[in-house]
């Protein structure tokens, strides 16, 4: 077995097929004579109907697709494995919780929410990130998104905003999209949205990677140990590389640049064997402390600051293998956050509860009946048993005559198991009061936390979330939208709503903002971790290069785990007078200065000279303005001087002893942001 070998992985392989080297056949295992032609009375002739290989070939084809995610329908996914380092015993029953050391198979599927199948994956949004586990005690699926919390606070109000953040139904545009009218008109019209249009506005809403984002629950959930003692929790789960994120004006431009640039990011590490880690952690609160905070923790819409409730950390997330077919793996795998194992139960999030029924219903639809539990990626890894029977595609074979409990004939099994038998116990929570329509008054405040998310903001985070703000709310037609937005948003920052207003054309606001003083420093990208391992250097190079510098420069990166493009004005390669080569694996025309983290301007000689200059001038301008740090050989020296870039931080020369080093550092740094390059 190889590291990426698991349980899940050896139970998938009986389905996994390889056509190579095999004999074109029917479904029915008939082999084909003829596949580029239809059976024909004349050449010329009409098509027979009798033709039963032309008949299945396109039958199948015509029933390929089946509808897509009603949101999250943009995902891409990977296998790989927890395994636990601190036992949570004391807090909670579930059995892949219990032994340091213990590894679980898991699948992980990344997300955007708003977009269509095949939309753009660096635009604006939410990003889903679903975790199954397939334990020894069934499934558990943690079903989470990069943002701890969510746009509205009861579940019945989730096709309301679905149906505003989707396209507008009378002209499907914009996709992918939240710069619209009826988004913006649904937010000022609900308001328990600001705490998370903040989030959606913030840095954290383009990352740089799926490897390089937070993960959370967001709802509360309960751990219940094995005496049914109960503490109230919520999951996180943070990158080991560090929380990133890109820029916005590259966002856009790796969107038409490279649609799939955080799959094929994922995609790439992973077929090149590099580390995808992240850890798994939860905040706990006892029961006794439920209402000691100045939130309700049952409300979707606020989060518990680390600060106030640590997270403790207990087990590793690792990727390491990327699925054999995305359709029957990524499009089939069916989430649902009520696959919980003993141990892990649910709370009275009004949210969470109605994604208790919403899971279940939708993969029906999406996945054609109630078998779907038997597709490979869904089985569990343990044994399942009962009397469920029948329905389309069922693909096992229940032997025997007995499918109902109680029996005695079959000594009436399948049996149920208590609590200590492994059995699922639902907590039991005390329960009292009317049947009642309403949201709790402890619901209500919806803008201290908002403010405190940007209140915990950087300079260069706040100016981040004031160009969205204008980005997007520019983008309303409505007037009366655009005021109504501004005159929401003065509750959170009085500044910024008026900013907003004069950008966007509407009258100043008039209102105040919530009296909120506090921060959460753990909310602000910049006290993230930073590496430079697996980013990505574009290496602009033409001939005439000085072998030895380059060789030295690359070597030390590659020694970081940098990953290296070499990008020429043609594929193929290159030599320099001492016969070092380089191989060529892009042109300055196949990519662009956007899809790199950092560039390394080794300039020199091209067949088109003037054309290969103003391209690298063009890198070189794009780089700098998306705050890129540039190392520069001394080859590069001519070149780089004819850009718009100027000397300063973030920029290294080739000339200085501690080039390499230097150059490692600042990639890791990622962004120098005192570059005078945008004004708004
Ligand atoms: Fe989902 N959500 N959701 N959601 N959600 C779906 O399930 C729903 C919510 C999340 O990669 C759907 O299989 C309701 C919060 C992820 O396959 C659907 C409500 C959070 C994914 C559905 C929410 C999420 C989904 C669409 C409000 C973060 C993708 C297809 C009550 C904690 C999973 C599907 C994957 C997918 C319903 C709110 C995360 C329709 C009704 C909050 C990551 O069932």
């Amino acid at each position: 077995m190889n590291g990426s070998e698991n349980e899940k992985i050896e139970q998938l392989q009986p389905y996994i097929v390889d056509d190579t080297g095999t004999k074109l056949t029917t479904n029915q295992g008939l082999k084909i004579a003829d596949d580029e032609n239809s059976l024909k009375a004349g050449v010329r002739g009409p098509t027979l109907l009798e033709d039963f290989h032309l008949r299945e070939k396109i039958t199948h084809f015509d029933h390929e697709r089946i509808p897509e995610r009603v949101v999250h329908a943009r995902g891409y996914a990977a296998h790989g494995e927890f395994e636990l380092y601190h036992s949570m015993k004391e807090f909670t029953k579930a059995g892949f919780l219990q032994e340091p050391g213990t590894k679980t198979p898991i699948f992980i599927r990344f997300s955007t929410v708003a977009g269509s199948k095949g939309s753009a994956e660096t635009v604006r949004d939410v990003r889903g990130f679903a975790i199954k586990f397939y334990t020894q005690e069934g499934n558990f699926d943690l079903v989470g998104n990069n943002i701890p919390v969510f746009f509205i606070q009861d579940a019945i109000k989730f096709p309301d905003f679905v149906h505003a953040v989707k396209p507008e139904p009378h002209n499907e545009m914009p996709q992918a999209s939240s710069a619209h009218d009826t988004l913006w008109d649904f937010v000022a019209n609900n308001q328990e949205t600001a705490h998370m249009i903040m989030w959606l506005m913030s840095d954290r809403a383009i990352p740089r990677s799926f490897r390089m984002m937070d993960g959370f629950g967001v709802h509360t959930f309960r751990f219940v140990n094995e005496e049914g003692i109960a503490k109230f929790i919520k999951f996180h789960y943070k990158p080991r590389l560090g929380a990133h994120s890109l820029i916005w004006d590259e966002a856009q431009m790796i969107a038409g640049h490279d649609p799939d640039f955080h799959r094929r990011d994922l995609w790439e590490n992973i077929e090149h064997g590099n580390i995808v880690e992240y850890d798994l952690g939860v905040q706990m609160i006892d029961e006794k402390d439920e209402f000691m905070f100045d939130f309700d923790i049952l409300d979707a819409t606020k989060l518990w600051p680390e600060e106030q409730v640590p997270i403790r950390f207990f087990g590793k997330i690792t990727l390491n293998r990327n699925v054999d077919n995305v359709f029957a793996e990524t499009e089939q795998v069916a989430f649902h956050p009520g696959n919980v194992v003993p141990g892990i139960d649910f709370t009275n999030d009004p949210l969470l509860q109605g994604r208790l029924f919403s899971y279940l219903d939708t993969q029906l639809l999406r996945l054609g009946g109630p078998n779907f539990t038997e597709i490979p990626i869904n089985r569990p890894v343990c044994p399942f048993h009962n009397n469920q029977r029948d329905g389309f595609s069922r693909q096992r074979i229940n032997k025997g005559q007995v499918s109902y409990h109680k029996n005695s004939l079959a000594n009436n099994t399948p049996s149920t198991s208590t609590w200590k038998e492994g059995g699922y116990v639902h907590y039991a929570e005390k329960v009292e009061g009317r049947v009642i329509q309403a949201r709790s008054e402890s619901f209500k405040d919806h803008f201290s936390q908002a403010r405190l998310f940007w209140n915990s903001m950087s300079p260069v985070e706040k100016r981040h979330i004031r160009n969205a703000f204008k980005f997007e709310v520019g983008k309303v037609k409505s007037e009366s939208v655009r005021q109504q937005v501004v005159d929401m948003f003065v509750n959170v920052d009085k500044a910024l709503a008026k900013e907003l207003a004069y950008a966007v054309g509407v009258k100043q606001p008039t209102g105040e903002q919530v009296d909120v003083s506090a921060s959460s420093p753990a909310l602000s990208l910049e006290n993230t971790p930073k590496y430079p391992y697996t980013l990505k250097v574009g290496v602009l190079i033409g001939e005439g290069f000085s072998g030895k510098e380059v060789k030295d420069v690359v070597k030390s990166l590659l020694k970081e785990g940098v990953s290296v493009d070499i990008v020429g004005q043609h594929l193929g390669s290159l030599k320099d007078s001492d016969g070092v080569k380089v191989v060529v694996n892009q042109t300055l025309v196949t990519t662009n200065a956007a899809l790199f983290d950092s560039l390394y301007i080794v300039g020199g000689k091209a067949g088109n000279q003037k054309q290969f200059d103003s391209n690298m001038i063009e890198f070189i301008n794009t780089a700098y303005q998306q705050y890129k740090p540039i190392g520069v050989a001394s080859t590069g020296m001519d070149i780089f001087s004819r850009s718009d870039a100027k000397p300063g931080a973030g920029i290294l020369f080739g000339t200085n002893p501690n080039f390499s080093e230097d150059f490692v550092k600042a990639i890791a740094q990622q962004r120098f942001w005192d570059r005078d390059v945008y004004v708004t």
